[in-house]
Protein backbone atom coordinates (compact mmCIF):
# COMPACT_ATOMS: atom_id res chain seq x y z
CA UNK A 1 0.00 0.00 0.00
CA UNK A 2 1.40 3.28 -0.95
CA UNK A 3 2.12 5.37 1.94
CA UNK A 4 2.77 9.32 2.08
CA UNK A 5 6.52 10.02 2.73
CA UNK A 6 5.22 12.04 5.84
CA UNK A 7 3.60 8.66 6.69
CA UNK A 8 6.33 6.87 6.47
CA UNK A 9 8.51 9.19 8.50
CA UNK A 10 6.49 8.48 11.54
CA UNK A 11 6.64 4.96 10.64
CA UNK A 12 9.99 4.44 10.58
CA UNK A 13 10.84 6.31 14.05
CA UNK A 14 8.70 3.82 15.33
CA UNK A 15 10.50 0.74 13.94
CA UNK A 16 13.79 2.22 15.47
CA UNK A 17 11.46 2.86 19.40
CA UNK A 18 10.17 -0.55 18.68
CA UNK A 19 13.90 -2.28 17.91
CA UNK A 20 15.74 -0.10 20.88
CA UNK A 21 16.58 -3.06 23.54
CA UNK A 22 17.33 0.03 25.87
CA UNK A 23 20.88 0.95 24.07
CA UNK A 24 21.29 -1.36 21.38
CA UNK A 25 19.27 -2.08 18.81
CA UNK A 26 18.27 -5.49 17.00
CA UNK A 27 17.46 -5.87 13.50
CA UNK A 28 14.59 -6.78 13.51
CA UNK A 29 11.77 -8.48 16.48
CA UNK A 30 11.96 -12.27 16.25
CA UNK A 31 14.61 -12.93 13.18
CA UNK A 32 17.47 -11.12 14.10
CA UNK A 33 17.02 -11.00 18.33
CA UNK A 34 20.33 -9.58 19.08
CA UNK A 35 22.81 -6.88 18.05
CA UNK A 36 24.45 -6.65 14.62
CA UNK A 37 28.12 -4.98 13.94
CA UNK A 38 26.99 -3.27 10.78
CA UNK A 39 23.00 -3.10 11.43
CA UNK A 40 24.21 -1.19 14.06
CA UNK A 41 26.22 1.62 12.75
CA UNK A 42 23.46 1.82 9.89
CA UNK A 43 21.23 2.45 12.76
CA UNK A 44 23.00 4.85 14.84
CA UNK A 45 23.27 7.47 11.62
CA UNK A 46 18.78 6.49 11.99
CA UNK A 47 18.44 7.29 15.73
CA UNK A 48 20.10 10.52 15.29
CA UNK A 49 17.19 11.89 13.29
CA UNK A 50 15.67 11.46 17.16
CA UNK A 51 17.75 11.41 19.18
CA UNK A 52 21.85 12.28 19.00
CA UNK A 53 22.60 10.40 22.50
CA UNK A 54 20.54 7.13 21.63
CA UNK A 55 22.65 7.52 18.69
CA UNK A 56 25.98 7.67 20.44
CA UNK A 57 24.76 4.92 22.83
CA UNK A 58 24.60 2.56 19.65
CA UNK A 59 27.46 3.11 19.12
CA UNK A 60 28.87 2.58 22.32
CA UNK A 61 27.26 -1.00 23.16
CA UNK A 62 28.89 -2.26 19.48
CA UNK A 63 32.15 -1.48 21.05
CA UNK A 64 31.36 -2.91 23.97
CA UNK A 65 31.58 -6.55 22.37
CA UNK A 66 35.06 -5.64 20.90
CA UNK A 67 37.37 -8.21 21.41
CA UNK A 68 41.43 -7.51 22.72
CA UNK A 69 42.42 -8.48 19.78
CA UNK A 70 40.93 -5.51 18.36
CA UNK A 71 37.72 -7.00 16.06
CA UNK A 72 34.26 -5.89 16.36
CA UNK A 73 32.07 -9.40 16.06
CA UNK A 74 29.08 -9.84 13.97
CA UNK A 75 26.70 -10.63 16.76
CA UNK A 76 26.97 -9.09 19.95
CA UNK A 77 24.24 -11.82 22.28
CA UNK A 78 23.74 -9.05 25.07
CA UNK A 79 21.03 -11.20 26.69
CA UNK A 80 19.80 -14.97 25.57
CA UNK A 81 17.37 -15.65 23.46
CA UNK A 82 15.81 -19.11 21.77
CA UNK A 83 14.39 -17.63 18.55
CA UNK A 84 17.79 -17.61 17.15
CA UNK A 85 20.47 -20.20 15.47
CA UNK A 86 23.50 -20.38 15.88
CA UNK A 87 23.48 -18.90 19.40
CA UNK A 88 26.18 -17.87 22.26
CA UNK A 89 26.14 -21.80 23.01
CA UNK A 90 27.24 -22.70 19.00
CA UNK A 91 30.32 -20.04 19.05
CA UNK A 92 31.78 -20.86 22.21
CA UNK A 93 33.99 -17.70 21.89
CA UNK A 94 34.14 -17.44 25.58
CA UNK A 95 33.68 -13.79 25.39
CA UNK A 96 32.08 -11.00 27.67
CA UNK A 97 29.28 -9.91 26.70
CA UNK A 98 29.25 -13.39 24.88
CA UNK A 99 29.52 -12.64 20.48
CA UNK A 100 29.98 -14.84 17.78
CA UNK A 101 33.91 -15.31 16.33
CA UNK A 102 33.43 -13.23 13.25
CA UNK A 103 33.31 -9.65 12.15
CA UNK A 104 31.29 -7.61 9.56
CA UNK A 105 32.28 -4.67 6.94
CA UNK A 106 33.18 -1.72 9.44
CA UNK A 107 30.75 0.67 9.08
CA UNK A 108 31.97 1.74 12.46
CA UNK A 109 33.48 4.88 11.57
CA UNK A 110 31.49 5.50 8.79
CA UNK A 111 28.65 6.09 11.40
CA UNK A 112 31.13 7.61 13.89
CA UNK A 113 32.11 10.45 10.95
CA UNK A 114 28.28 11.11 10.52
CA UNK A 115 27.63 11.69 13.96
CA UNK A 116 30.35 14.17 14.39
CA UNK A 117 29.75 15.85 11.45
CA UNK A 118 25.76 16.26 12.56
CA UNK A 119 27.40 17.49 15.76
CA UNK A 120 26.46 15.06 18.07
CA UNK A 121 29.21 13.29 18.78
CA UNK A 122 32.75 15.28 20.29
CA UNK A 123 35.31 15.31 23.33
CA UNK A 124 36.42 12.34 25.09
CA UNK A 125 33.55 10.07 23.83
CA UNK A 126 34.62 10.48 19.92
CA UNK A 127 38.47 10.27 20.52
CA UNK A 128 37.16 6.55 22.25
CA UNK A 129 35.15 5.61 19.65
CA UNK A 130 38.03 6.69 17.18
CA UNK A 131 40.47 4.50 19.09
CA UNK A 132 37.67 1.55 18.81
CA UNK A 133 37.42 2.07 15.12
CA UNK A 134 41.15 2.32 14.90
CA UNK A 135 41.41 -1.08 16.67
CA UNK A 136 39.46 -2.75 14.58
CA UNK A 137 41.08 -1.33 11.37
CA UNK A 138 44.51 -2.60 12.66
CA UNK A 139 42.60 -5.83 12.92
CA UNK A 140 41.48 -6.33 9.60
CA UNK A 141 44.97 -5.63 8.63
CA UNK A 142 46.58 -8.41 11.12
CA UNK A 143 44.05 -11.05 10.13
CA UNK A 144 41.73 -10.44 7.23
CA UNK A 145 44.67 -9.14 4.64
CA UNK A 146 46.43 -11.46 2.36
CA UNK A 147 49.69 -10.64 3.20
CA UNK A 148 50.73 -11.37 -0.84
CA UNK A 149 48.10 -9.94 -2.49
CA UNK A 150 46.98 -7.01 0.67
CA UNK A 151 43.44 -8.55 -0.72
CA UNK A 152 41.07 -7.79 2.30
CA UNK A 153 38.93 -11.29 2.74
CA UNK A 154 36.45 -12.76 4.91
CA UNK A 155 36.72 -16.37 6.32
CA UNK A 156 33.03 -16.61 6.71
CA UNK A 157 30.20 -15.72 4.21
CA UNK A 158 28.41 -14.11 7.53
CA UNK A 159 31.32 -11.77 7.41
CA UNK A 160 30.66 -9.84 4.30
CA UNK A 161 27.20 -9.90 5.24
CA UNK A 162 26.14 -10.67 2.15
CA UNK A 163 25.42 -14.26 3.09
CA UNK A 164 24.48 -16.30 0.37
CA UNK A 165 26.19 -13.99 -2.76
CA UNK A 166 26.87 -16.71 -5.83
CA UNK A 167 30.02 -15.55 -6.00
CA UNK A 168 30.53 -17.52 -2.75
CA UNK A 169 29.12 -20.64 -4.00
CA UNK A 170 32.41 -22.71 -5.30
CA UNK A 171 34.57 -21.70 -2.22
CA UNK A 172 31.65 -22.78 0.25
CA UNK A 173 31.09 -25.86 -1.31
CA UNK A 174 34.69 -26.85 -0.70
CA UNK A 175 33.84 -26.84 3.02
CA UNK A 176 33.67 -30.05 4.27
CA UNK A 177 30.38 -30.43 6.37
CA UNK A 178 29.99 -33.96 6.56
CA UNK A 179 31.38 -33.82 10.51
CA UNK A 180 28.64 -31.02 11.04
CA UNK A 181 26.36 -32.56 14.47
CA UNK A 182 22.82 -32.17 13.05
CA UNK A 183 21.18 -29.07 14.08
CA UNK A 184 17.95 -26.76 14.29
CA UNK A 185 17.61 -23.56 11.96
CA UNK A 186 15.65 -21.27 13.00
CA UNK A 187 15.34 -18.50 10.37
CA UNK A 188 12.97 -20.71 8.34
CA UNK A 189 10.84 -20.88 11.46
CA UNK A 190 10.11 -17.02 10.80
CA UNK A 191 10.56 -16.68 6.86
CA UNK A 192 9.60 -18.48 3.56
CA UNK A 193 12.65 -21.18 3.29
CA UNK A 194 12.74 -19.53 -0.87
CA UNK A 195 14.02 -16.76 0.75
CA UNK A 196 16.65 -17.59 2.99
CA UNK A 197 20.16 -19.78 2.12
CA UNK A 198 19.86 -23.31 1.47
CA UNK A 199 20.36 -26.39 4.17
CA UNK A 200 23.60 -27.27 2.24
CA UNK A 201 24.44 -23.49 2.75
CA UNK A 202 23.80 -23.28 6.56
CA UNK A 203 26.04 -26.80 7.01
CA UNK A 204 28.60 -25.12 5.59
CA UNK A 205 27.68 -22.17 7.45
CA UNK A 206 28.16 -24.05 10.61
CA UNK A 207 31.63 -26.34 10.12
CA UNK A 208 33.50 -22.87 9.79
CA UNK A 209 32.02 -21.95 12.75
CA UNK A 210 33.42 -25.30 14.21
CA UNK A 211 36.48 -24.69 12.92
CA UNK A 212 37.09 -21.36 14.57
CA UNK A 213 36.24 -23.51 17.38
CA UNK A 214 38.90 -26.16 16.86
CA UNK A 215 41.56 -23.83 16.63
CA UNK A 216 40.50 -21.45 19.86
CA UNK A 217 39.24 -18.69 17.77
CA UNK A 218 43.22 -17.44 16.80
CA UNK A 219 42.06 -15.27 14.27
CA UNK A 220 45.41 -15.21 12.31
CA UNK A 221 45.00 -19.25 12.27
CA UNK A 222 41.65 -18.77 10.71
CA UNK A 223 42.64 -16.98 7.66
CA UNK A 224 46.19 -18.78 6.89
CA UNK A 225 44.74 -22.20 7.56
CA UNK A 226 40.96 -22.00 7.22
CA UNK A 227 38.60 -24.11 4.80
CA UNK A 228 37.66 -20.50 3.44
CA UNK A 229 39.07 -16.79 2.56
CA UNK A 230 37.78 -14.94 -0.37
CA UNK A 231 38.83 -11.58 -1.06
CA UNK A 232 35.62 -9.34 -0.64
CA UNK A 233 35.30 -6.24 -3.08
CA UNK A 234 32.56 -4.66 -0.20
CA UNK A 235 34.25 -5.16 3.07
CA UNK A 236 37.18 -3.84 1.38
CA UNK A 237 36.05 -0.98 -0.29
CA UNK A 238 34.06 0.15 3.18
CA UNK A 239 37.57 -0.34 5.29
CA UNK A 240 39.13 1.94 3.15
CA UNK A 241 35.90 4.50 2.59
CA UNK A 242 36.61 3.92 6.95
CA UNK A 243 40.22 4.39 7.42
CA UNK A 244 39.45 7.41 5.69
CA UNK A 245 37.26 8.91 7.82
CA UNK A 246 39.21 7.58 10.83
CA UNK A 247 42.04 9.64 9.48
CA UNK A 248 40.27 12.79 9.05
CA UNK A 249 38.38 12.84 12.07
CA UNK A 250 41.80 12.04 14.03
CA UNK A 251 42.71 15.40 12.15
CA UNK A 252 40.17 17.12 13.29
CA UNK A 253 40.04 16.89 16.79
CA UNK A 254 44.44 17.03 17.02
CA UNK A 255 44.33 12.84 17.30
CA UNK A 256 46.98 11.98 15.10
CA UNK A 257 48.10 9.32 17.26
CA UNK A 258 44.64 7.62 16.44
CA UNK A 259 44.94 8.01 12.62
CA UNK A 260 48.61 7.52 12.17
CA UNK A 261 48.62 3.95 11.22
CA UNK A 262 46.53 5.09 8.67
CA UNK A 263 48.98 6.19 6.83
CA UNK A 264 50.63 2.46 6.83
CA UNK A 265 47.83 0.67 6.15
CA UNK A 266 45.79 2.90 3.35
CA UNK A 267 48.13 2.59 0.58
CA UNK A 268 48.09 -1.31 1.13
CA UNK A 269 44.46 -1.69 1.30
CA UNK A 270 43.97 0.72 -1.53
CA UNK A 271 46.45 -1.65 -3.77
CA UNK A 272 44.29 -4.46 -2.47
CA UNK A 273 41.13 -3.37 -3.19
CA UNK A 274 42.78 -2.31 -6.99
CA UNK A 275 43.58 -6.50 -7.28
CA UNK A 276 39.81 -7.22 -7.09
CA UNK A 277 39.16 -5.79 -10.43
CA UNK A 278 38.57 -7.89 -12.95
CA UNK A 279 39.64 -6.60 -16.33
CA UNK A 280 37.69 -9.66 -17.94
CA UNK A 281 34.77 -8.73 -16.23
CA UNK A 282 34.90 -4.75 -15.84
CA UNK A 283 34.12 -4.80 -12.72
CA UNK A 284 35.39 -5.45 -8.89
CA UNK A 285 34.34 -8.93 -7.96
CA UNK A 286 35.74 -12.03 -5.18
CA UNK A 287 38.96 -13.63 -5.65
CA UNK A 288 39.25 -16.92 -3.59
CA UNK A 289 42.86 -16.94 -2.46
CA UNK A 290 43.24 -20.15 -2.09
CA UNK A 291 42.17 -21.03 -5.57
CA UNK A 292 43.13 -17.96 -7.55
CA UNK A 293 39.55 -18.04 -8.80
CA UNK A 294 37.85 -14.89 -9.60
CA UNK A 295 33.77 -14.01 -9.73
CA UNK A 296 32.23 -14.22 -12.76
CA UNK A 297 29.82 -11.41 -12.76
CA UNK A 298 28.67 -8.58 -11.19
CA UNK A 299 27.25 -8.08 -7.48
CA UNK A 300 26.11 -4.70 -5.61
CA UNK A 301 29.54 -4.66 -4.30
CA UNK A 302 31.04 -3.95 -7.55
CA UNK A 303 29.72 -0.52 -7.22
CA UNK A 304 31.20 0.02 -3.58
CA UNK A 305 34.70 1.14 -4.33
CA UNK A 306 33.26 4.48 -5.97
CA UNK A 307 32.39 5.24 -2.18
CA UNK A 308 36.20 4.56 -1.71
CA UNK A 309 37.36 6.91 -3.74
CA UNK A 310 39.72 4.84 -5.37
CA UNK A 311 37.77 4.19 -9.09
CA UNK A 312 39.53 5.94 -12.50
CA UNK A 313 38.20 7.02 -15.34
CA UNK A 314 38.52 3.89 -17.29
CA UNK A 315 37.04 1.44 -14.87
CA UNK A 316 34.70 4.27 -13.97
CA UNK A 317 33.48 3.90 -17.28
CA UNK A 318 33.70 -0.03 -17.50
CA UNK A 319 30.95 -0.21 -14.03
CA UNK A 320 28.79 2.73 -15.67
CA UNK A 321 28.63 0.13 -18.62
CA UNK A 322 27.18 -2.35 -15.82
CA UNK A 323 25.47 -0.36 -14.15
CA UNK A 324 23.33 1.11 -16.97
CA UNK A 325 22.64 -2.32 -18.47
CA UNK A 326 21.31 -3.53 -14.95
CA UNK A 327 19.45 -0.39 -14.92
CA UNK A 328 17.29 -1.72 -17.92
CA UNK A 329 16.72 -4.68 -16.44
CA UNK A 330 15.71 -3.86 -13.17
CA UNK A 331 12.90 -1.69 -12.33
CA UNK A 332 15.09 -0.80 -9.27
CA UNK A 333 18.19 -0.45 -8.65
CA UNK A 334 20.85 -1.91 -7.20
CA UNK A 335 20.16 -6.01 -7.60
CA UNK A 336 22.29 -7.75 -5.06
CA UNK A 337 23.72 -10.18 -8.12
CA UNK A 338 23.54 -9.68 -11.77
CA UNK A 339 20.28 -10.41 -13.45
CA UNK A 340 21.70 -11.65 -16.31
CA UNK A 341 23.66 -14.60 -14.33
CA UNK A 342 22.17 -18.14 -14.39
CA UNK A 343 22.53 -18.25 -10.46
CA UNK A 344 20.79 -14.61 -10.39
CA UNK A 345 17.46 -15.13 -7.64
CA UNK A 346 14.88 -12.33 -7.41
CA UNK A 347 13.37 -13.30 -4.06
CA UNK A 348 16.74 -15.47 -2.41
CA UNK A 349 18.18 -13.10 0.38
CA UNK A 350 21.32 -12.11 -1.56
CA UNK A 351 21.32 -13.79 -4.84
CA UNK A 352 19.02 -10.75 -6.48
CA UNK A 353 17.36 -8.69 -4.03
CA UNK A 354 17.89 -4.80 -3.11
CA UNK A 355 18.79 -4.01 0.06
CA UNK A 356 18.93 -0.31 0.74
CA UNK A 357 21.66 -0.03 3.00
CA UNK A 358 24.43 -1.19 0.52
CA UNK A 359 22.33 1.61 -2.15
CA UNK A 360 22.94 4.27 0.71
CA UNK A 361 26.98 3.46 0.10
CA UNK A 362 26.57 3.18 -3.93
CA UNK A 363 24.84 6.40 -3.93
CA UNK A 364 27.30 8.14 -1.41
CA UNK A 365 29.74 7.06 -3.81
CA UNK A 366 28.32 7.97 -7.37
CA UNK A 367 27.61 11.35 -5.60
CA UNK A 368 30.74 12.46 -4.60
CA UNK A 369 32.38 10.85 -8.26
CA UNK A 370 30.20 13.72 -9.58
CA UNK A 371 27.66 11.14 -10.83
CA UNK A 372 24.14 12.92 -9.46
CA UNK A 373 21.96 11.10 -12.76
CA UNK A 374 23.43 7.25 -11.44
CA UNK A 375 23.29 8.61 -7.41
CA UNK A 376 19.86 9.73 -8.10
CA UNK A 377 18.35 6.95 -9.78
CA UNK A 378 19.46 4.69 -6.75
CA UNK A 379 18.21 7.17 -4.53
CA UNK A 380 14.76 7.45 -5.86
CA UNK A 381 14.60 3.52 -6.48
CA UNK A 382 15.36 3.02 -2.65
CA UNK A 383 12.02 5.57 -1.97
CA UNK A 384 10.11 4.49 -4.37
CA UNK A 385 10.51 0.69 -2.95
CA UNK A 386 9.77 1.71 0.67
CA UNK A 387 6.81 4.12 -0.57
CA UNK A 388 5.07 1.44 -1.93
CA UNK A 389 6.21 -1.55 0.23
CA UNK A 390 7.36 -0.66 3.54
CA UNK A 391 10.42 -1.34 5.51
CA UNK A 392 11.53 -4.65 4.54
CA UNK A 393 14.56 -6.67 5.39
CA UNK A 394 14.75 -6.44 1.36
CA UNK A 395 13.24 -6.23 -1.86
CA UNK A 396 12.52 -7.74 -5.95
CA UNK A 397 14.37 -5.60 -8.29
CA UNK A 398 12.18 -6.62 -10.67
CA UNK A 399 8.52 -5.94 -9.20
CA UNK A 400 9.72 -4.54 -5.62
CA UNK A 401 7.78 -6.97 -3.67
CA UNK A 402 8.91 -6.18 0.09
CA UNK A 403 10.59 -9.69 1.47
CA UNK A 404 12.16 -10.79 4.25
CA UNK A 405 11.50 -9.55 7.77
CA UNK A 406 9.46 -6.67 8.35
CA UNK A 407 10.08 -3.85 10.38
CA UNK A 408 13.39 -3.59 9.82
CA UNK A 409 15.73 -1.31 11.25
CA UNK A 410 18.67 -0.63 9.07
CA UNK A 411 16.30 -0.04 6.13
CA UNK A 412 14.00 2.56 8.40
CA UNK A 413 17.34 4.09 9.26
CA UNK A 414 18.51 4.42 5.43
CA UNK A 415 14.65 5.79 5.05
CA UNK A 416 15.28 8.38 7.36
CA UNK A 417 18.87 9.76 6.44
CA UNK A 418 19.29 8.65 2.41
CA UNK A 419 16.14 7.67 0.68
CA UNK A 420 13.26 10.08 1.43
C1 LIG B 1 21.86 -11.45 7.78
O1 LIG B 1 22.81 -12.34 8.32
C2 LIG B 1 22.59 -13.16 9.47
C3 LIG B 1 23.93 -13.75 9.87
O2 LIG B 1 24.81 -12.73 10.22
C4 LIG B 1 21.62 -14.28 9.28
O3 LIG B 1 21.10 -14.48 8.17
O4 LIG B 1 21.35 -14.97 10.25
C5 LIG B 1 22.60 -10.59 6.72
O5 LIG B 1 21.69 -9.91 5.90
C6 LIG B 1 23.54 -9.63 7.42
O6 LIG B 1 24.12 -8.75 6.49
C7 LIG B 1 22.82 -8.82 8.49
O7 LIG B 1 23.76 -8.06 9.20
C8 LIG B 1 22.05 -9.72 9.45
C9 LIG B 1 21.13 -8.93 10.39
O8 LIG B 1 20.33 -8.02 9.67
O9 LIG B 1 21.22 -10.64 8.73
Amino acid sequence: MMASPAERDTEAAAILAANDRGGFSVPTKGLYPFQWNWDSAFAAMGYAHASGERAVQELQSLVAGQWPNGMIPHIIFHRPDPGYFPGPEVWETAMTPPTSGITQPPVLAIAIAALADRGVLAGERLADLLEAADRSHAFFFEARRDPATNVVGVVHPWESGRDNMPDWDDALAAVDASKVKPFVRRDTSHIDAAMRPTKEQYERYIALVEFGIAVGWDQRRIMVEGPFFVGDPGIAAVLVRAERELQRLARTIGRDDLGGNVDVRLPALCDGLEALWSDALGAYTTLDLRTGKRGEAVSSASFLPFAAGVVDAAQTERLNAHFDRLAARCRYMVPSYDPDAPTFDEKRYWRGPVWLVVNWLIALGLAETGDAARAERVRGDSRALVEAGGFYEYFSPLTGAPLGGADFTWTAAAWLDFAR
